[in-house]
């Protein structure tokens, strides 16, 4: 399997359609998030890398207020508001199509009213005001599954079968959610959450099987540990050739969308890949 087919999502803006892979930008506004491309302190430093992700080719831009690596303590939430609301505000007022990466009720609900059009629950719904936040805006919201709580997630993940469990929870969820009104989900296996190396290859292995299950899947391996733990790169920002590869690897398999910190490069990668692909491409030579 080569490119991916359309997909298409209700937002409060309108309808999204887009070709898989499309591509979410991460914008961080935490002192202290894993990955080391974040760590936006300022709300326009935050929105000028939103602007400039965007302008590089993503289709989303995905806003996070507290961090959620491994060990992470919880932000309060009035500081997660005051960092997250004036990023929201100013990239949807520019057109940007933004999803905020929260687990607070509150949070979502005042993004949402800012001009966020989906959330992003590393929670998975599970909340049942998180879901009643997204439907009563009409929003969408990307359901992630994730073992246990970020402070404790990575002390000994346990599963008896990764890939059944983590997708019967999804499906699970993104009933639970259509039930509650929320009018699109995005499903999302949550590498690296309450998960070993192996359960982690497992899950990307199986994206084809995720993507069958009718909700466009989203797969966020970008600088993750177990990266790191199979090439031997201890600094996140370097593990960008090992992103490369799981990402073009879960867009092969039927990953409609792929949460990135380097949108440039993945979109360069995607561009020539996409032409290898296409025998009707007008190059231009
Ligand atoms: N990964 C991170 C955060 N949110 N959301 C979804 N749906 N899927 C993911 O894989 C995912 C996510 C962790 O990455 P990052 O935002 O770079 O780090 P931090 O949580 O430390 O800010």
């Amino acid at each position: 399997m080569t490119r991916g087919g359309v997909h298409a999502l209700d937002l409060p803006s309108g309808r999204l359609e887009w070709r898989a892979p499309g591509l979410v930008g991460i914008v961080n506004v935490t002192p202290d998030s894993f990955s080391g491309a974040g760590g936006f302190s300022t709300t326009e430093q935050a929105v000028s890398a939103g602007l400039r992700l965007r302008d590089e080719g993503a289709i989303m831009i995905d806003v996070g207020g507290e961090s959620t690596r491994p060990g992470a303590e919880p932000v309060a939430e009035g500081e997660e508001l005051r960092r997250v609301l004036g990023v929201v505000e100013a990239l949807a007022a520019a057109g940007v199509v933004v999803s905020v990466d929260t687990r607070k009720q509150a949070v979502a609900a005042a993004a949402l009213d800012s001009g966020a059009a989906l959330i992003n629950d590393v929670g998975g719904l599970r909340d049942a005001g998180m879901r009643a936040a997204c439907a009563a805006a009409g929003a969408a919201a990307i359901i992630m599954h994730m073992q246990g709580e970020p402070s404790t997630m990575q002390e000994a993940p346990s599963y008896t079968d990764v890939v059944a469990e983590v997708e019967e929870f999804l499906l699970r969820q993104a009933r639970v959610a259509a039930a509650a009104g929320v009018r699109g989900v995005v499903l999302d296996p949550g590498i690296g959450f309450g998960k070993d190396v192996r359960h982690n290859l497992a899950l990307l292995r199986a994206t084809k099987r995720f993507a069958s299950l009718g909700y466009p899947v989203m797969v966020g391996a970008s600088r993750k540990g177990f990266i790191g733990r199979l090439s031997g790169e201890a600094d996140p920002r370097a593990r960008l050739p090992g992103t490369l590869a799981a990402h073009l690897w879960a867009a092969a398999s039927g990953a409609a969308l792929l949460r990135v910190h380097d949108v440039a490069a993945h979109a360069q990668a995607l561009a020539v890949w996409g032409a290898i692909d296409s025998e009707d491409l007008e190059t231009g030579e």
